[in-house]
Parts: C-alpha cells; structure tokens; sequence
C-alpha cells in the first residue's frame, strides 16, 4: 500500500489550501480505498483519471461550449425581474465565475469542471421534497421552476478556500417551497441531497472515498431565512451545469459548501443531518460554517478573501456582510 505511485496531479502539495486536500493525504487516502472495499488495481483501472478517459462521441448536444444549457425549456423566465433590495457592486464578469467551480462530482479541480461536465443530463429531473411535512411533493424540475416566482439577487459568494466573488443569481426565496409543503412543528431541520450518477459525472467515480452523493443541510429558520434561495439561473440566463443546474441552493452568509448544487431530494428532518465535509473533517468544517474573519481555518486564515476576477484581496466581513439580517438567528 505504501508504495502505490499516484499520478503527479493527486500528490499533496502541503501548502495547499483546499477542502477535498484535507482527503488527499495518503494515510486517509489508502483507508478510504480500504473502507470502501476496493483493490487499488479495480480501483485504478475502473477509472477514467484526470478525464482522460471521457468519451467525447456521447456529448450532449444541448450542452453550449461553457457547459450552458441553449434549449433550456424554461429559457422564457429569464432574466428575471430584478430584486432592487439585493444589490452588490461591482459584480465578477460572467465568464470567469463560470469557469472556476468547485463541484466534486465532476472533477477536483475547478478549471476542469466545465469540460467534464459535457455529458450530464439535466432533464429529465425531479426534486423529491419530503419528510415531516403535511405535503410531500416529487416535482418535476420544470414545474418547480415555475411553481414561484423568479426573481434576480446579487449576492456576495465566498468559499471557505479564502476566495470570493459577486454574482446574480436568479430563483426563489426557498421559504415559499418550504410553506408549500407545510413543515410539520416537529421539523427543526433541512437535509439536502445531491444527484448520484458516477456514468455522468466522473468525479463521483475517481473519487470514491467521497460518501456520494454530496449532502448538506441548515436548520429550519435558516432554511426559511429570507436570503436562503432555491436558485434555477446565473446572470440573467438558466444556470450552466458547472454551477449547480438545474437547481441548487445559495446561503450567502455561509461558507461556499453549504450551497449545494444539482438538488434531487429535500427532506424534513428532526435532527441535525449530517454533511458531507463534516463527516470528512469536523475539525475543519462545522456544520454551521457561517463567514467569520475571526474564526481560522486549521489550516490557514480567514481574515482576508481573494476576488476571483482582480486577484484583490480584501478583508472578509462577518457573515459575509449579511450580518444586519442573519446575526439575530445566532444570538
Ligand atoms: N453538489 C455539490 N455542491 C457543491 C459543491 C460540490 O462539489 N458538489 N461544491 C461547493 C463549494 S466548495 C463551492 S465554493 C460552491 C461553488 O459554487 P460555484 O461553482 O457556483 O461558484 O459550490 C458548493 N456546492
Ligand atoms: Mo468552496
């Protein structure tokens, strides 16, 4: 085991700052194997590494040359009405958001994730949204897109790998599906579940120490906190696949990894559920993971935030600048 040769990209550099690095040293990486029952021949030779073995004859015609969906059959809502009580200046250019996106289930790192995301089907799609409820529901995704009204949020986004950006995001305060299916009082939690198809997604398949699919979850009033967003569209447009399409939630005051992306369940739990970076590293990630300069990261600070675009770095705010309306929920 000590002597397997990982190709050169897998091989830790101890500087590095990133969440799934916390995984990729090789004491945790050679018991992932272990505990998931694979030989790290299977393991190899059952992968496509570092997408080399993508097959380029099955991509979706549907897909545009960023990962954008041309034919989307809810093309007509957008843009969305804009939200005047959400504003942020200035907002990061479209195409650098859109090509720097952690999303796991594609690929590790975030300039690869577009091109391997090509051949993910986004439709048919379903969000089933259950639990303790009065009205459990499987939607169909184009009826949910159209069950509430679309508006456009500029929100500030920051990851807790210490970079940041501004960006419009189109959808609907997810409080209104939430009173939609009557949370019962005993729901004092949300627990969101990802898509799990490791055909389409090749991150889902080289990386198995990961628990797919990707979890998530908040408690109830931050579910229903009105900065929370069920959100369906990126600047003006349906939301490319790199971002989380065809749905994903934004909770701008924490952590990037809360907002999960490419939805498929949403249940109502008692209990609070368990996420996929705390069952990693509890240390590192709490399952609140609200923006604090105050607070490092075992492993680096959290004082300061890089703007994607400029590279500017610049003080990071408590609660990402959304104080005003979230620090009351932690008092
Ligand atoms: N399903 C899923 N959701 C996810 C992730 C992921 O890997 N898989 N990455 C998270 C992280 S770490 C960040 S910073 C944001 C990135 O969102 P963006 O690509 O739209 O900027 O998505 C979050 N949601
Ligand atoms: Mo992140």
């Amino acid at each position: 085991m000590a002597n397997i040769i990982l190709p050169k990209k897998w091989r830790l550099s101890e500087k590095s700052v990133t969440p799934e690095e916390v995984f990729w040293n090789r004491r945790k990486f050679v018991k992932a194997l272990g505990l998931s029952g694979l030989s790290i021949a299977t393991f190899l030779s059952g992968t496509s590494l570092l997408g080399c073995g993508l097959k380029k004859d099955k991509l979706d015609p549907k897909a545009g040359p960023s990962g954008g969906v041309f034919e989307d059959p809810t093309d007509d809502l957008y843009p969305a009405k804009k939200n005047k009580k959400f504003l942020v200046e200035p907002l990061t250019p479209e195409k650098v958001a859109a090509s720097y996106n952690n999303f796991y289930e594609f690929f590790p790192d975030k300039e690869n994730v577009v091109k391997n995301s090509k051949n993910f089907q986004i439709r048919p799609w379903q969000v089933k949204v259950h639990g303790l409820v009065e009205n459990p529901k499987t939607y169909d995704i184009d009826d949910l897109i159209r069950a509430f009204p679309l508006e456009e949020r500029v929100y500030r986004f920051r990851c807790v790998e210490a970079w940041a950006m501004v960006v419009p995001w189109t959808g609907f305060p997810l409080s209104a599906l939430i009173k939609a299916v009557m949370p019962k009082s005993s729901a004092k939690f949300v627990r969101f579940k990802s898509f799990l198809n490791p055909d389409q997604a090749p991150g889902q398949k080289m990386q198995p120490w990961y628990n797919w699919p990707y979890y998530e979850g908040l408690r109830m009033d931050e579910a229903m906190h009105e900065l929370t967003m069920a959100v369906t569209g990126i600047y003006g447009h349906p939301m490319p696949k790199q971002h989380g399409a065809p749905i994903r939630i934004i909770t701008p005051w924490k952590y990037g990894y809360k907002s999960i992306k490419s939805v498929v369940e949403i249940e109502f739990v008692k209990n609070q559920p368990r996420t996929l970076w705390n069952d990693l590293a509890p240390d590192e990630y709490s399952f609140e993971s609200n923006v604090n300069p105050k607070v490092p990261h075992p492993r680096w600070s959290q004082a300061t935030e890089r703007l994607i675009d400029t590279g500017q770095r610049q003080d990071t705010l408590v609660y990402n600048g959304y104080g005003d309306s979230v620090a009351k929920l932690y008092s």
